[in-house]
Order: C-alpha cells, then structure tokens, then sequence
C-alpha cells in the first residue's frame, strides 16, 4: 500500500509533551522501515504543525491542528495515498474524518475511556475525553465548523470499543445512543454479529486506535492506564474483523507517551496493530 504518515506531536497544545512524543518515538524505533519491510511504500513523513506566532491554547491550538490535518488527509487521499495519523491527542480524529467528507465514513474507536464528555458534563476540562463527542456533533460546533469537511458522524456507524473507564454522564449518554459499544469481553468474537447488524457496504472506514485500550500487561500507554483491556491478538483480530466488514479510508494511532512504556511492548503492539490495519485489500 501508498502510504502517507502525517504526524501531530503535541498533547493538550504541547509539542513533544507526554503523548506528544509518541509519534516521534514510534518512527524512531523504526516504523518506516517496518511497514516498507511489509511491501508497503511510506511517503517522506509530513508533521502537523500548530501556528508558532499564535500562543497556545488546549482549545484553540487542538482546533486549528484539526483544520490542517483535515486538509492534509484530504490532499493524502486525493494523492491516491493512505492517510496513517500519528498524534498526541485523539481529537485529532476530528480533522481525520474532515478529510474524508463526503463520504458516509464509519468510525471504529478503539480506547479505554469514552472520549465522549462534553463541555457540560467534563469533570476534568480535557478536551481529549470529548474528541468522539465532537466527532458526533454533540458539542464545539462552532469550532467544529471551521474545519474544512466537517460534518458529524452518525450514531449508527459509530463503534465504541473496549472502553471501560465510563464517567457516569458519558454511560448514560451511550445507553440512549444508537453508538455500538463492545466490552473487552466481547472482543473479538462477537463483533462479526455487532457489525452485522450494521449498513457498512457503502462506508468509508476509519480506525481510531487510542493504544490504552490495551491491557497495561502488554504495557503502560500512556498516564490512564486501565485494567482489563486487550491483548494484541484481541485487537489485531478485532481489526481483521473490521476490515472484512469496510474498505478504509483513515487509521491513527494516538494518546502513546513513551515515558510509560518502559518495555516496549505497547509500541510493539502499535506496529502489530498497523500491520492488521495495512493489509492487502485495504
Ligand atoms: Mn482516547
């Protein structure tokens, strides 16, 4: 496959602070040789980069990083490339999925957490626990709006899996919602019959791979770490499950602090995962 790696170094508007290094660290343990090793060809990498004249703000600078990564992956795919986010911060799936528009995209959200709070129900004020609420249109609109393509996701397409770490508001959200939520427990055997239920012949696919969905026994992704999540063989056979399903049109890899990862093993599961994702027939 042609693919393109776009990286977004930065944590809550901080370059090469704690998951901000993620990226980083994942191509200098080799990446670009790893995937080219598959027979995959890897364009020169192009980083994302926040405006060095404006000052950094958590909200201001994750939006505008969302804008010129929605229009990096349009131009990826217009390239006839595939677009692979490397970033800090999984809002960044925001300008992902912009760049993907008009197609009816899927989402497949692999984290330990929701990500689904909004401004009023966040108790921490992150605006990463929100990045999948803004994705679904629940909140940000204004801001939502001034990046290029976006358009809110549907419910119906949207797949939440191996969170395990709920606040109660984002719970009770999921309840009423057509979002399907898979427990660790149920992948992956289950999800052939989850994504069944499901129209996805004419979806454009997207792999939203926060690396906490991991078990902290594979290792410590990042400062959330969360019991009783996925081994690598889970996820990489949730992933072929997927892929059998859609054709995709994005993958990321985000919320990897390498600080935590004392043994490499969950950037050993990262690479297992890409190679799960890249396959022939993507
Ligand atoms: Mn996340």
């Amino acid at each position: 496959m042609d693919i393109q790696l776009l990286l977004v170094p930065y944590d809550t508007a901080r370059r090469q602070w704690r998951s901000g290094a993620g990226p980083e660290h994942l191509l200098q343990a080799g990446l670009t040789t790893h995937l080219q090793g598959r027979g995959h060809s890897v364009a020169d990498i192009q980083v994302i980069e926040a405006d060095p004249d404006q000052p950094p703000t958590e909200i201001g600078t994750a939006f505008e990083l969302m804008r010129r990564v929605a229009v990096a992956v349009r131009t990826v795919r217009a390239a006839g490339q595939f677009p692979v986010v490397l970033s800090g911060n999984c809002n960044s799936a925001v300008g992902t999925l912009s760049g993907l528009t008009p197609a009816r995209r899927a989402v497949f959200w692999f984290d330990a957490h929701g990500d689904c709070n909004t401004p009023d129900t966040t108790a921490t004020g992150f605006l990463d626990g929100m990045g999948l609420a803004t994705v679904l249109g629940l909140c940000w609109h204004q801001l939502a709006a001034s990046v290029p393509g976006y358009h809110p996701v549907s419910p119906e397409v949207t797949f939440l899996l191996g969170a395990r770490d709920l606040d109660p508001p984002e719970d009770e959200f999921l309840a009423g919602s057509a979002i399907t939520s898979a427990p660790v427990s149920q992948i992956p055997a289950r999800l052939p019959e989850l994504l069944a239920r499901v129209e996805l012949d004419d979806a454009l696919g997207y792999i939203h791979l926060d690396l906490d969905v991991l078990d902290p026994r594979v290792g410590q992704a990042n400062s959330l770490p969360v019991r009783g999540g996925l081994s690598v063989e889970q996820l990489t056979a949730a992933i072929a499950a997927i892929r059998s399903r859609t054709q995709l049109g994005a993958a990321a890899i985000t919320s990897y602090a390498p600080e935590f990862d004392v043994q490499q093993g969950v950037c050993r599961a990262a690479f297992a995962a890409l190679d799960a994702i890249l396959a022939d027939g993507a």
